[in-house]
C-alpha cells in the first residue's frame, strides 16, 4: 500500500454507500472532495466563532479577523507571493478573472490592442475578456494547439506582438490535462511588453505555484479545486499593478472615506474586497492548503500519475475509444469518447456503476470545435483514488461500450 492510500480515510464522502455500493469518485477536476480538517474548520467557525471581519470591536470579531488574515498569509506562502497585500479573496477563479478584466482591462485596454488567449481556455478565461474587448475596442487573438493538444509555439510566436497587451492562459487544461510551461510563456509575453494572467484553477491541486519565479503578473484559482470550501477564490496580483487598479465593486470595507461628493478607496487588497466576504470559506482554505502540504507535491504527483497512466493504458485497449490530449506529463485526467456513442450515454452507464465522471464540453466549447466533438467523457483522479477505482472505471467503460454499440 502506497503512503497515499491512507488519504482515502480523510474524506468522509468516500465512506458512504451509494445505491448499496462504494462510490468511485473520478470528478475531482470539477470539484475536489473535502477532507475532515476543512469540514471541521467550517463547522467550528459557524458553531462557535461567528463574527464579521475588519469591522468589529469585540473578541470574536478580532479573532475572526486574525484567522482571516492568517489564511491570506497561508495563500501568500502557497503561491510564493512577496506580500499578503498581493492576495485578494474572491468567490472563485471566475470572479478573479472578471475582476481583472474589468478593473485592469477597462483602464488599460484601448481600441485595437490585442488580448491573446489560447484554444484550450475555459470559458471563465474567455468570456470576461470578450466582455472587456466589447467595452474597449480591443481584439481577441487565439493561440492554436498542436494535434496532441499542446500549445503551438510557432502560432504563439506569430500571434504575440507589440500589439499584445495581455496574454491570458491556463496553467493546465481542464479538458485535455495539458500542462503549459508557465515560466516560458510569461517570458515570451514580457519580451513584447504584455502583462500575463494565469488561470490556475486546474493546476493548484497537483502542482507547486511560484508566482515570483514565474514572473507572472496575475494568477487566479478556486478553493474548491484544492480540497477547500466553495465560494472562495484568489487573485494574486503584482503589488505595483494592483496599486494602480481601480476597484471592481463598490461597498463596505473597500473605502477610505465616503461623502456624497466623493469617495476615496482603501489600499489593496481591501479595495477589491467590497462587502462581507465568505468568512468561513476563507478561513477554511488554510487547512486545505495545509492538507496538500502534509503529503507534498512529489507524493501526490507520483500517486496520481500512476493512476492516470493505468487508466490511459486500459482505455487504449478498448476498441473505439478515442483519447484526447497529450499522452504523458498531464494533469491526472483522461478525456475520451467512444466512437459512435454519445458521451452522455456513456456517463449514464458509468453512473449506474457508481463511477462519477464529468461529460460534456467542460466549459471549453471553442476547444470542442477543433476536436470535432460536442463533448467528451472526462475521468479525473486525486489523492483519494486507488487502483481499484481505475479498474472499476475501465470495467464500466467496457460495459458501456458493449451495451451501447
Ligand atoms: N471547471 C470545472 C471543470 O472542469 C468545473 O469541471
Amino acid at each position: 500500500m502506497s503512503s497515499m492510500e491512507k488519504a482515502r480515510a480523510d474524506f468522509p464522502v468516500l465512506t458512504q454507500k451509494i445505491r448499496g455500493k462504494n462510490l468511485v469518485y473520478l470528478d475531482s477536476a470539477a470539484t475536489a472532495l473535502k477532507p475532515w480538517p476543512v469540514i471541521e474548520r467550517i463547522s467550528l467557525f459557524n458553531s462557535y466563532e461567528t463574527a464579521n471581519v475588519h469591522r468589529g470591536a469585540h473578541y470574536l470579531a478580532d479573532q475572526a479577523t486574525r484567522y482571516f488574515e492568517e489564511s491570506r498569509a497561508a495563500v501568500r506562502d502557497f503561491v510564493h507571493a512577496r506580500a499578503s497585500e498581493e492576495i485578494i479573496f474572491t468567490k472563485g477563479a471566475t470572479e478573479s478573472l472578471n475582476l481583472l478584466a474589468q478593473s485592469w482591462g477597462r483602464v488599460n485596454l484601448h481600441a485595437n490592442d490585442e488580448i491573446l488567449l489560447t484554444r484550450m481556455e475555459h470559458h471563465a478565461n474567455i468570456v470576461p475578456w470578450q466582455m472587456v474587448a466589447q467595452q474597449t475596442g480591443a481584439k481577441i487573438k487565439v493561440v492554436e494547439l498542436t494535434p496532441d493538444g499542446q500549445l503551438d509555439r510557432q502560432d504563439l510566436a506569430r500571434k504575440l506582438s507589440p500589439l499584445t497587451k495581455v496574454f491570458a492562459f491556463t496553467a493546465c487544461s481542464n479538458t485535455l490535462g495539458t500542462i503549459n510551461p508557465v515560466a516560458e510563456l510569461v517570458s515570451a509575453a514580457k519580451a513584447v511588453g504584455a502583462i500575463t494572467v494565469v488561470d490556475g484553477a486546474q493546476f493548484v491541486a497537483n502542482h507547486a505555484v511560484d508566482v515570483q519565479a514565474w514572473g507572472v503578473d496575475f494568477f487566479a484559482f478556486s478553493g474548491h479545486k484544492v480540497f477547500g470550501p466553495y465560494g472562495v477564490g484568489v487573485l494574486y496580483g503584482r503589488q505595483e499593478l494592483l496599486r494602480s487598479m481601480p476597484p471592481y465593486q463598490g461597498g463596505g470595507s473597500m473605502i477610505a472615506k465616503v461623502t456624497f461628493a466623493e469617495t476615496t478607496y482603501n489600499e489593496s487588497p481591501f479595495r477589491f474586497e467590497a462587502g462581507t466576504p465568505n468568512i468561513e470559506a476563507v478561513i477554511a482554505l488554510k487547512p486545505a492548503l495545509e492538507y496538500v502540504g502534509k503529503w507534498g507535491w512529489a507524493a501526490i504527483q507520483e500517486h496520481e500519475n500512476e493512476l492516470v497512466q493505468k487508466a490511459r493504458a486500459g482505455l487504449r485497449e478498448i476498441a473505439g475509444v478515442r483519447l484526447f490530449g497529450p499522452s504523458q506529463g498531464t494533469a491526472p485526467l483522461v478525456s475520451f469518447v467512444i466512437e459512435g456513442i454519445h458521451h452522455s450515454d456513456v456517463g449514464q452507464i458509468l453512473d449506474q456503476e457508481n463511477v462519477a465522471v464529468r461529460v460534456g464540453h467542460h466549459c471549453t466549447q471553442p476547444l470542442m470545435e477543433v476536436l470535432g466533438v460536442t463533448g467528451t467523457v472526462r475521468a479525473s483522479f486525486s489523492v483519494y483514488n486507488n487502483t481499484q477505482d481505475v479498474e472499476l472505471f475501465l470495467k464500466a467503460v467496457a460495459k458501456a461500450k458493449e451495451m451501447l454499440s
